[in-house]
């Protein structure tokens, strides 16, 4: 039988397996690069055992920050055919051959996380980071708000890739002269997990618009049809801009216009409600329409800080309608599909999110959403999502942020350093 102490060893060891020197993949063969987000949480499972490695997670990840502050989504260290579309595709402008979007800033968040494990040993890293973090933040405010919230340029920018919010956008663009491509996802994992062939045709297109224009932010503002006010950014960005804001006071940097850009970003966060659904939505800022779904990311806003009671009765009966909460996309809708990425399964990942969020503001659910991740991840292993219905696990395996989620939230040792220091 597996006992925790094994998963506790074993978390610890995916993401030794895939480190690769200063930069953690998020798992073999099917994401070879680092990402975005994902190192955020590489580096919160890191600090678990071992802080220096968990600093240089993030600092490796900033190392590729473009001159205008944007951090991008994939940073193409070394090239690998195992993924498509790799560096030439996207033709990234930045220092190290990279995307040309970016991914939710949870870095700040998980920098709070990794500071208050070891301040004195978080000094140096925090007073490097400080000023990177905040110019990515502020390229989001001079290129991303809408109404105050953030938006997205691109469904891989949410980092919920083929959610059903995207839909209407994506089925108004029409994909001219993608031409010929061939996909690498389908041969790692099993095609009726992925994204269909329409979406990939439409993210491959514009990823080519953007390399066309030399991913010149005001051009992209002009001429690319998707922009879309998403809950996922909004709430990520506003939870970490509060927590920059609190590592500036700690090492005395300049925090000047931080508040006021607090308030503008609580603004946005508000406006992302839907009262004909009585949930938090994403806008299509193109055709002003919301998209009237509920997803996970909906249940976010906790972790900023929101606190909204009509959002806890949706919380609530999802949570009911399946047996390993949260799903991606609500189970009730005629477009759930339990075992498809974002329309449907169970990321841990996201749950840890929403699990702090309602864990810091005393929810009654906090304990459910924690409880089944933790018993999806003892029963079913460190798969990348989760069948919210049955617990299959799908997508890739042996997956860097579940081993993370595991290690800083989800085991049941984690007061004791789950023994593995
Ligand atoms: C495109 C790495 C990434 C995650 C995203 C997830 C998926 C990529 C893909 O994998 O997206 O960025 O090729 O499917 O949707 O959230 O960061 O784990």
């Amino acid at each position: 039988m597996t006992t925790i102490a094994d998963l506790n060893q074993k978390a610890k060891e995916i993401l030794t397996k895939n480190d690769r020197g200063g930069y953690t993949i998020p798992t073999a063969g099917l994401y070879p690069y680092q990402w975005n987000w994902d190192s955020a949480f590489a580096a919160l499972g890191f600090a678990a055992f071992d802080v220096k490695r968990a600093w240089q997670e993030l600092e490796t990840l900033f190392s590729a920050q473009w001159d205008d502050g944007m951090v991008p989504h994939i940073v193409f260290h070394r090239q690998d055919p195992g993924y498509f579309p790799g560096p030439d595709v996207w033709g990234g402008t930045g220092p190290v051959p990279s995307s040309g979007i970016t991914q939710p800033p949870v870095a700040a968040t998980m920098a709070r996380f990794i500071f208050e494990r070891d301040q004195d040993g978080s000094q140096e890293a925090i007073q490097a980071l400080f000023p990177k973090m905040r110019a990515w933040h502020n390229w989001f405010f001079k290129w991303r708000l809408d109404q105050g919230a953030a938006c997205v340029t691109h469904p891989w920018e949410a980092g919920r890739d083929n959610t059903p919010e995207w839909d209407d956008a994506m089925a108004r663009i029409d994909p001219v002269g993608v031409g010929e491509y061939e996909r690498r996802d389908t041969t790692h994992v099993d095609g009726s997990m992925r994204p269909t062939k329409f979406d990939y045709d439409r993210y491959v297109w514009l990823v080519q618009m953007g390399n066309r224009l030399k991913w010149n932010q005001q051009k992209l503002l002009e001429e690319n049809p998707f922009r879309i006010a998403d809950p996922t950014m909004t709430f990520i960005l506003l939870r970490a801009h509060r927590d920059l804001l609190v590592l500036g006071e700690a090492i005395g940097a300049d925090i000047r216009g931080m508040a006021e850009e607090i308030e503008m970003l609580e603004g946005g966060a508000a406006s992302l409600w839907n009262e004909k659904i009585k949930s938090f939505d994403a806008r299509d800022t193109k055709s002003g329409e919301w998209t009237n779904c509920v997803s996970n990311a909906s249940f976010l806003c906790w972790y900023a800080g929101i606190d909204q009671k009509e959002q806890s009765a949706q919380l609530e009966r999802v949570l009911d309608a399946v047996k390993f909460g949260v799903p991606s996309h609500d189970p009730e809708s005629p477009k759930f599909d339990g075992r498809r990425y974002w329309r449907g399964p169970t990321w841990a990942v996201v749950n840890f999110l929403i699990g702090i969020g309602l864990e810091e503001m005393e929810h009654p659910l906090a304990e459910r959403v924690r409880e089944a991740t933790r018993q999806l991840i003892t029963e079913f292993g460190f798969a990348e999502y989760f069948d919210p219905h049955d617990g299959t696990p799908a997508g890739g395996q042996f997956f860097t942020w579940t081993a993370a989620v595991w290690l800083s939230w989800a085991s049941p040792t984690i007061g004791e350093n789950n023994g593995i220091n």
